[in-house]
């Protein structure tokens, strides 16, 4: 292995490191120093393959010169502009081009910088929707168990991961949990959606709704394909069924697509793949192809219109963020979309999903391997945890494969990938390659 001292030039002690086992990592650092297209170039100078977009978010791959170039130009032209009670053009362009690319009625984008903050803004809104329609005391959100919707108070009380929850007190009252999609021990090695229980899965919600009553209930929240906690894929059916019983008792529902938006399953966003249309998507990552943070929530016309009332010198929405549309980040936006565009990203996933899936599927049978799962260009292989350290065997699967040039994510004991959309057929299969020849080593 390779010498890797050369990456400590400073002290790395005073960054205290998001999500991350800081003590192990500056003993034996992990350093990336540049990307271009799938790789990532390190420290000591070998080529990692992207196995993930970096954190779900590089779907056009590293360093891409359209927006590589957007940034540029942004920076000396227009660098910051407020964004309280004042405009730049890049801002409306890009709204302009999300709702183009939005499922049907989702006409308006409020902007955040991140994932966090758009679960937050979502929430924010479902809660100052229904009372200025005079529904005020609707205001009970619903979320699910296994969900990840960001670190942000909002987002960890609707959120089902006890890791995130359980250190912060209390968190927002007036918050119930759906149950997870997931069947551990059944329908193991499924490719896609399975077939049955989804509409059983979704009806949970309404005994949900007669606990707490459809008037006491703002939102529900759910990712259409829970990503961080290890690639949960619903069954057929149980977003439909989740739609039509929120529309039927007047609740808002919200997607979190920061990681299924743009491409990821193979449509622009999950709601095309999945045929259901929310009132609200949040997303983030991809938007900006990672490179700059931004967020953003779409909204129906009905919620939007429901707030422009009143006197107009008034502000209707008190929210938003000093960084809200910001101009580079637009910038970074429009050249992002433009490059999904030219290069027909956001259904290149639905092309390539056939061939990720045989590749990951072909794992079935080595060691340790407890489950494989699939949609789009999102995978996951779970592993059976070592007894008595969960954790431990796909972490050390995440380290050789960073030594071996591969990058994986983990989360638990299961293997998430999620590659940059322009991954070709080869690098596929070097990806899955390296992964089984790695699985044959693990204690
Ligand atoms: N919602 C969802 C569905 C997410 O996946 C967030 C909100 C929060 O986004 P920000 O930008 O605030 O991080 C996320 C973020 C992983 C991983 O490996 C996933 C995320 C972030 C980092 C790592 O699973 N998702």
């Amino acid at each position: 292995m390779s010498d890797r001292r050369n990456v400590t030039p400073n002290d790395l002690s005073a960054f205290w490191m998001p999500f991350t086992s800081n003590r192990q990592f500056k003993k034996a650092p992990r350093m990336f120093v540049g990307a271009k297209d799938m790789h990532y170039t390190t420290s000591d100078g070998r080529q990692v393959l992207d196995g993930t977009a970096g954190l779900w978010c590089v779907n056009a791959g590293h360093c891409r010169p359209k927006i590589v170039e957007a940034i540029a130009a942004q920076a000396a032209e227009l660098d910051y502009a407020p964004a309280f009670q004042m405009g730049h053009p890049k801002a409306f362009e890009l709204a302009n081009a999300l709702v183009g690319m939005a499922p049907e009625g989702l006409n308006h984008v409020l902007y955040t910088n991140s994932g966090s903050e758009s679960v937050e803004t979502a929430l924010k809104v479902a809660l100052a929707y229904h009372r200025v329609k005079g529904e005020g005391a609707r205001t009970r959100l619903i979320g699910r168990e296994r969900g990840y919707h960001g670190v942000n108070f909002g987002g960890i009380s609707v959120g089902g991961i006890v890791t995130n929850r359980k250190m912060f007190g209390t968190l927002l009252g007036g918050v119930d949990h759906m149950p997870h999609t997931h069947t551990p021990g059944k329908n193991q090695f499924t490719r896609g959606e399975r077939e049955g229980g989804g509409e059983d899965l979704a009806s949970e919600l309404e005994r949900i709704i007669t606990l707490h009553d459809a008037s006491t209930i703002a939102a529900v929240i759910v990712e259409p394909v829970a990503g961080s906690t290890g690639v949960l894929i619903p069954p057929k059916g149980y977003l439909k069924k989740l739609r039509e019983i929120t529309k039927k008792h007047g609740i808002l529902l919200i997607f979190d697509e920061v990681i299924t938006g743009f491409g990821r399953v193979g449509t622009p966003f999950a709601a095309d793949y999945f045929d259901v249309i929310p009132d609200m998507i949040v997303c983030a990552k991809g938007l900006t192809n990672g490179v700059i943070p931004m967020g953003a929530v779409l909204v129906t016309s009905e919620i939007h219109d429901a707030f422009m009332q009143g006197p107009e010198h008034m502000i209707e929405f008190f929210h938003g963020y000093t960084y809200s549309g910001n101009p580079i980040a637009s910038a970074a936006g429009l050249a992002t979309l433009e490059t999904y565009k030219e290069e027909g990203l956001l259904t290149r996933g639905a092309e390539m999903a056939k061939y990720w899936e045989d590749a990951l599927h072909s794992l079935k049978g080595l060691p340790h391997v407890i489950d494989i799962r699939n949609l789009g260009l999102i995978g996951a292989v779970e592993l059976e945890p070592i007894a008595g350290a969960p954790t431990k065997r796909a972490f050390s699967a995440f380290v050789k494969g960073f030594e071996q040039g591969i990058l994986i994510r983990t989360t638990g004991d299961i293997i998430a990938m999620s590659p940059p959309l322009i991954i070709e057929k080869q690098q596929i299969d070097e990806l899955i390659g390296k992964l089984g020849d790695i699985l044959k080593t693990l204690e």
